[in-house]
């Protein structure tokens, strides 16, 4: 693992807050919702579930105040949808940015409840000058010395995608306070950012919104005086159970010589998954794995496993997904100065026992 030395009081403190999935948590195809990743920027606000409305307006033919009761009635969906946090990886590049400092663990795949948002929008009926719904959220805090709400906007043709859900559940039961209730949007395929939690307010606009989650965070710079690119779509990941025990501290990995199922997951926000490869040599000689059966919601991770024989001596295990944009996992991550989409390859260093 590269040196993560130096950790600030600040990052440990966001670290604690916001915790990952347990990488041996792979095995679940639905992620118990207690460990899937977290990710609140400010504080979990709190709401009254039976005093709130969603209230939608901005261009719209018809303002919508929505109690939860009014969404419950509605036709709902069901979807498995894998969210990633866009700094996954961060703590992994050099320099480290200072923010959240993810490892590999900011990924679950839940099973999301909801309205799909276009249904509401249609129901609102938005005005053909629109460019995009800004999506506020009810928790408030201070970032980049601004006060703000927690708020991302997105475009119409995004918003008006059928697997774009205003979710009121997860896993079956009411949405947990730390995943957003009473409701929240799920963008499949898009970074974790974009589907904000608790939401309060759906405003459609006629121009680009330019809101700090926007316009400020969640670019692609390699200077801070730069504009950057909008971070959008998740980059293809795979991830593997570590196999073997974990020394306790390090968390490097022990087992016997001999053959063993390497199992995990892998997706991608930019097309289907349809290859892994794993590595027993840090990467330098490769043999497919096998992907498990599609899963039923193209929006849901996608299994994969290797019959890995295992020789004595230090190993440094390594997993690449490819998808079908022919987009793949780089070796060495490239920097940014927010640390976002940083997609290399994972690294397990195991010790093999004669
Ligand atoms: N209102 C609000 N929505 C939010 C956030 C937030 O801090 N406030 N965090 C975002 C980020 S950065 C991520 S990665 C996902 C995390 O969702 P989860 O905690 O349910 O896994 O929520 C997004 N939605
Ligand atoms: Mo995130």
């Amino acid at each position: 693992m590269a040196d993560v030395a130096g950790i600030t009081r600040e990052e440990l403190q966001l670290a604690a807050r916001n915790h990952g999935m347990p990488l041996e948590a792979l095995r679940y195809d639905v992620t118990p919702s207690g460990l899937h990743y977290l990710l609140i920027h400010y504080d979990i606000p709190q709401i009254d579930a039976d005093a709130w409305r969603l209230h939608v307006g901005g261009l719209v033919a018809r303002p919508l105040s929505l109690s939860l009761s009014d969404l419950r009635q509605r036709s709902t969906v069901t979807r498995s949808v894998t969210l990633e946090c866009a700094g996954n990886g961060r703590a992994l590049l050099a320099p480290r940015p200072l923010s959240q400092p993810w490892l590999l663990e900011a990924v679950g795949n839940a099973e999301w409840t909801g309205v799909p948002l276009r249904d509401v929008l249609e129901e609102a009926g938005v005005e053909p000058s629109i460019a995009e719904l800004v999506f506020t959220g009810f928790d408030r805090g201070v970032e980049g010395e601004i006060e703000q709400a927690y708020e991302r906007s997105l475009s119409i043709a995004e918003s008006m995608r059928e697997d774009v859900l205003l979710a009121f559940a997860m896993n079956g039961e009411a949405l947990p306070p730390q995943h957003g209730a009473p409701l929240r949007l799920i963008v499949p395929g898009w970074y974790g950012m974009t589907s904000v939690k608790w939401l309060s307010r759906i405003t459609a606009v006629g121009e680009e919104f330019g809101g700090y989650q926007m316009a400020t965070s969640y670019r692609f710079r390699s200077d801070p005086a730069e504009v950057g690119e909008a971070v959008t779509r998740v980059r293809p990941r795979s991830l593997m159970i570590p196999p073997g025990i974990p020394e306790f501290l390090t968390r490097s990995r022990v087992l016997d010589a001999g053959t063993h199922e390497v199992r995990g997951r892998a997706w991608s926000g930019l097309g289907a998954i349809e290859r892994v490869e794993f590595s027993d040599d840090g990467g330098g000689t490769w043999s497919d794995g096998r992907l498990d059966a599609p899963h039923r919601d193209s929006t849901a991770w996608r299994g994969w496993s290797i019959e890995w024989s295992a020789s004595p001596g230090e190993r440094v295990l390594c997993c690449r997904a490819t998808d079908s944009t022919g987009a793949t996992q780089p070796l060495e991550p490239g920097w940014n100065v927010g640390g976002y989409a940083n997609n290399a390859v994972q690294r397990v260093t195991v010790t093999v026992r004669g």
